[in-house]
């Protein structure tokens, strides 16, 4: 299974630890095509040697190539949003990772689509039981 982790770049990199943590666990399912996502040294600048044409042309082929999209959505993000409905356009088997919190809601734009499999958690103990449910 080819997968695609998304995770929030330059829309804030406070949930980096987290997203390899993550990708790591994933690796027990399939291959992860976005080991960057979790690159600790990555800032929410999100400047590398590619330029933005080459990282979108180069997300957007690996979205095609994808089975599976898995998103961490706790941290709002233009590009993760954006990579969902454009995996959603090519009817890519999309989950969503949610971390719950007093004060804050998932968009319903995202809760409010019954194609998107959304999985609510709140600690990564917990994720990985859900993940394991899910995937086992
Ligand atoms: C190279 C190595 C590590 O980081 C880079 C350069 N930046 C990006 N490389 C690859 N994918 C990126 C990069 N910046 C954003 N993305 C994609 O957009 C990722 O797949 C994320 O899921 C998503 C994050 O979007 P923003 O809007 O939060 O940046």
């Amino acid at each position: 299974m080819k997968i695609y982790f998304a995770g929030s770049i330059r829309g804030g990199r406070e949930d980096k630890d987290l997203y390899l943590e993550i990708i790591n666990f994933l690796k027990n399912y399939g291959e992860v095509l976005t080991e960057h996502v979790g690159d600790k040294s990555l800032s929410s600048y999100g400047q590398k040697s590619m330029t933005d044409e080459e990282i979108y042309t180069k997300d957007t082929n690996w979205i095609h190539e994808a089975d599976i999209i898995i998103a961490e959505v706790s941290t709002p993000s233009l590009g993760v949003g954006y990579e969902i409905a454009f995996a959603e356009s090519l009817n890519k088997r999309i989950v969503l990772l949610y971390r719950e919190a007093e004060g804050k809601r998932l968009s319903a734009m995202l809760k409010g689509n019954n194609k998107f499999e959304i999985i609510n958690y709140s600690n990564f103990e917990e994720l990985k039981s859900l993940l394991d449910l899910k995937f086992k």
